[in-house]
């Protein structure tokens, strides 16, 4: 009876957990080459760069770290041109990488849970962090930019990788002093330039929020700073022409563990299901008053975009149930993902002349990673692309690309199941002269993905109008890249 029963419950997985976990080994070479391995044909009118950052090492010198986001960053650059790519992938100089690789072993605690060996008795009063600038790159002002949202960006040379050093943005940022690794452009209107939005949190008992504005060459156009109440872990931001929105998940921290050395800071933050979200609104002019609206508690890291319509904003964001968090003593690598809330797609309308917060599921199917055209950020949009489980309901690895028609409401889906494993899709519109009028899904998505049958990556070239006929190109990599987090494309 038993086996009977456990077999009816066990549900039959798109994936294999070995092969899902080769894709967290490390990558500890450096490699330039040109891409010759090439399903298809990459498109003629595709021109430029798709930087991607992530963690690269998932170990020092074989001792384990505890969670890949405490991975070094590692930047793979793809430059297309001409129907050729180009790859290259260097790991981020940072000074704590350097120092650990110089003394092969884990010399510094990271924010999800790795320690340094020896226990709490080494670990305890060393509340130094390790900027690791894995999370995002990107290339603004003739700066190649790689972020972590702790610390200053680190700079790269865009041709070589190479790493320059921090970047204090011309003097902007004080030694130590955080950039969110999540900014946001604005295009410009009628031939005015484009906008970086980015923003930085300094988290205490209570926090504070710092909003940056930057011109095309990098100037800073500028920037104003607000005290919110509480602990804020605020990961990214979306913008709209007349706010910058935020959504302070309910949470608590409790520093002590941290500072005795027996946890690490993000394994100090305790999901408070009984205190609501807020939806922070900070008037992008500076000067007017920030809005707090509360709606239904849930934990947001990614929003996907956001727009305003009379009197009203709407969200839509990654919305998962509580704080994903892992344990202090358990392996990421052999989480139980059924145990685990999946992140689904929200979209939130909030009412600004009564305060009120309305939400519903637009998608369920597990999902992460969304984007969409860079012309549409901050206005109504129709197509969002984003990283999706294969299978509809359940939390798994992403290893299909969905893409919504929020005016059909259709939806398609291109997945790389069962040995395949999908990563942020990044949006690259079609280059057209500026008087042609063109469809939002107009484009391409590029994306990293892992096939664990050959343990190597491949970069996919999907086109954006129909993602179900597979991918137009597929860029094999003469190795793998491990699973990343953010990227961008740059056509200068
Ligand atoms: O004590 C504070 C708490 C805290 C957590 C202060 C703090 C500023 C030091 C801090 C640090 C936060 C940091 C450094 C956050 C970094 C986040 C990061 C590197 C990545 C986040 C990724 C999020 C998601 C949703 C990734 C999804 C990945 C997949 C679906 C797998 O392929
Ligand atoms: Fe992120």
């Amino acid at each position: 009876l038993e086996t009977s029963q456990s077999q009816t419950a066990a549900k039959t997985l798109s994936y294999d957990r070995t092969d899902w976990q080769r894709g967290y080994e490390s990558q500890p070479n450096e490699s330039d080459y040109w891409i010759d391995d090439i399903e298809g044909e990459i498109p003629a009118d595709l021109e430029g760069t798709f930087f991607r950052n992530g963690p690269g090492l998932l170990d020092i010198n074989g001792e384990p770290i505890h969670h890949p986001f405490d991975g070094d960053g590692m930047v793979c650059a793809i430059a297309i041109s001409d129907g050729r790519a180009h790859f290259r992938n260097r790991f981020v100089h940072t000074e704590g990488y350097l120092a650990e690789q110089k003394a092969g072993k884990i010399l510094h605690r990271g924010v999800f849970g790795t320690q340094k060996p020896g226990g709490w008795l080494s670990n305890i009063f060393d509340l130094k962090i390790k900027n690791i600038a894995n999370t995002n790159i990107i290339y603004w002002g003739g700066k190649l930019l790689a972020l972590w949202e702790a610390a200053e960006p680190y700079r790269l040379d865009p041709c070589t990788l190479e790493t320059i050093g921090l970047d204090s943005l011309d003097g902007l940022l004080k030694p130590g002093e955080p950039f969110a690794a999540h900014p946001r452009i604005e295009k410009g209107q009628n031939g005015a330039g484009d906008t970086l939005v980015n923003f930085s949190v300094k988290p205490g008992l209570s926090s504070t929020i710092t909003i940056y504005e930057f011109d095309e060459s990098g100037k800073l156009l500028h920037s104003h700073a607000h005290t919110i109440p509480g602990f804020a872990f605020l990961h990214d931001m979306v913008i709209t022409p007349n706010y910058c929105i935020f959504f302070q998940n309910p949470v608590s921290f409790n520093p002590l563990p941290f500072v005795l050395g027996m946890r690490s800071a993000a394994q100090c933050i305790q999901f408070s299901p009984k205190k609501p979200t807020q939806a922070i609104l900070i008037p992008r002019n500076g000067t007017d008053e920030v809005k707090v609206l509360e709606t239904e508690p849930c934990f947001v890291f990614h929003h996907c975009n956001a727009w305003e319509e009379a009197g009203e904003v709407f969200v839509d964001s990654v919305c998962y149930e509580s704080f994903p968090n892992v344990g202090p003593d358990g392996d990421f690598l052999e989480i139980d993902f059924d145990s685990l809330p999946a992140g689904e797609l929200w979209r939130f309308k909030l009412n600004l002349s009564d305060n009120t917060v309305e939400h519903k599921v637009i998608e369920s199917r597990c999902c992460e990673f969304p984007t969409l055209h860079p012309n549409y950020a901050g206005q109504p949009y129709r197509y969002l692309y984003i990283g999706a489980a294969n299978s509809p309901t359940g939390n798994a690895p992403l290893q299909a690309i969905l893409k919504v028609d929020f005016l059909t409401k259709e939806q398609q889906i291109w997945s790389v199941a069962p040995r395949g494993f999908a990563g942020e899709p990044v949006f690259v519109p079609r280059a057209v002269s500026p008087d042609t009028a063109t469809a939002e899904d107009d484009g391409w998505l590029l994306m990293l993905m892992y096939d664990a049958a050959k343990h190597r990556s491949s970069l996919v070239i999907l086109d954006a109008r129909d993602i179900t006929k597979g991918p137009v190109a597929l860029l094999h990599l003469k190795h793998h890249i491990p699973y990343g987090l953010h990227g961008s494309f740059t056509s200068s």
